[in-house]
């Protein structure tokens, strides 16, 4: 019937390739996935994942995803994996809210369901549009010469769309920044100008209008949708939200206002790749381009990211980013999830084509059954 029989939690440490990650409000010296292994009653095994990006990026924190899987786990024995949606309506009914950790148990039911039944999780999310997707690949803060050598390497690597981080500082740095970013890349890339909600809305308004001759999408500049809202109709670029889009509903708030242009979507935020569909159907019917992405996190949260990124209409699908530029160990060396020519493949195998070694992260930190 596959039914949930197990469930265990392990603790993966992601140590930063040429980190530190600086983005304006934190700087990331290592990242804690934390891994849940979910096993059915025929002995189908699931793999989820999901690892803050710290404790500032947004309200959730490593943690805080261990309790509340602690606090879901009991409960969740015995359901099957062959209904999504009555899976996440269980889980709401054993905690309110703490999305970031209900994804880490859909993301592994959905794969054990792929491998029930011998698809891909793209396949269960309503198909594959094509099987190469456009990356991009996101700087960190840094000084105008600095960014723009990095922004010309990731060009040359094939990278279509780069995302420069700016934000926390004197805003006329940012605007040199992405002055010189455009004078080293010009239109070879699409443009995004990510602040991480750390602008007022005045030095948001600033950087736009001394940048207004530069085509880039200014992403969650502000920390709020109203401070977005502010100055909706006074920058010069369209406007991505990011960090607002914490459920389904504020995605449908920040349509139905009229704040934005687009989005940068996080998977585990939103709940899993089950609540993510229906964003990415109400995007649809709204025509709003976005990204597909996640915070952190290893080959458990790309394989998820890219399955669901498959089936994004092309025309709304910015790009797809993992955090795989940033770490050095693949989960299942057999199947490697590595961007090339500023592209992913889509994973072949059924559910979300990998199978992580076990190996890799060692015992387990608990085990409900
Ligand atoms: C660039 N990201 C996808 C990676 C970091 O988690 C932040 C995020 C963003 O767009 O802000
Ligand atoms: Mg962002």
């Amino acid at each position: 019937m596959a039914r949930i029989k197990e469930l265990h939690v392990y603790s993966k440490d992601l140590p930063i390739l040429g980190g530190p990650y600086t983005m304006s409000r934190i700087t990331l010296h290592s990242v804690t996935s934390t891994i849940v292994k979910l096993v059915t009653d025929t002995g189908v095994v699931g793999w989820g994942e999901v690892a803050p990006s710290g404790p500032v990026y947004q309200p959730q924190h490593l943690l805080g995803a261990r309790a509340a899987i602690a606090e879901l786990a009991p409960g969740l024995i015995g359901a099957s994996v062959l209904s999504p949606k009555l899976l996440g309506r269980r889980m709401d009914g054993l905690l309110n809210g703490h999305n970031y950790a209900k994804a880490a148990i859909d993301i592994a039911a959905m794969d054990a369901l792929g491998k029930h039944y011998g698809v891909r999780v793209c396949e269960l999310l309503g198909g594959a549009e094509r099987e190469r997707l456009p990356a991009y690949y996101a700087t960190g803060i840094g000084d105008p010469a600095e960014i723009a050598r990095v922004a010309a390497d990731k060009a040359d690597q094939g990278y279509p769309r780069i995302q420069v981080k700016v934000g926390g500082r004197d805003v006329a740095l940012d605007i040199a920044v992405v002055n010189k970013v455009w004078e080293t890349v010009g239109t070879r890339v699409q443009l995004v100008v990510d602040a991480n909600r750390a602008m007022t809305a005045s030095q948001a308004l600033r950087l736009s209008l001394a940048c207004k001759h530069i085509p880039f999408t200014l992403e969650q500049p502000c920390n709020t949708m109203e401070e977005v809202a502010s100055i909706r109709h006074q920058v010069c670029h369209p406007i991505f939200l990011d960090e607002n889009t914490e459920s389904v509903s504020d995605v449908l708030r920040a349509i139905g206002l009229g704040v934005c242009d687009g989005f940068g979507l996080k998977i585990t935020r939103l709940g899993g790749l089950t609540p993510m569909t229906a964003v990415r159907d109400i995007c649809a019917a709204r025509s709003m381009p976005h990204t597909i992405e996640d915070m952190c996190g290893g080959d458990i949260t790309a394989a998820a990211t890219l399955h669901l990124g498959a089936t994004v209409e092309p025309r709304l699908l910015e790009a797809v980013w993992t955090w795989g530029s940033y770490m050095e160990e693949n989960y299942d060396p057999a199947n490697t999830i590595d961007v090339n020519g500023g592209h992913f493949d889509v994973p072949k195998g059924p559910g979300l084509g990998i199978t992580p070694r076990e190996d890799v992260f060692g015992d387990a930190l608990a085990s409900y059954d």
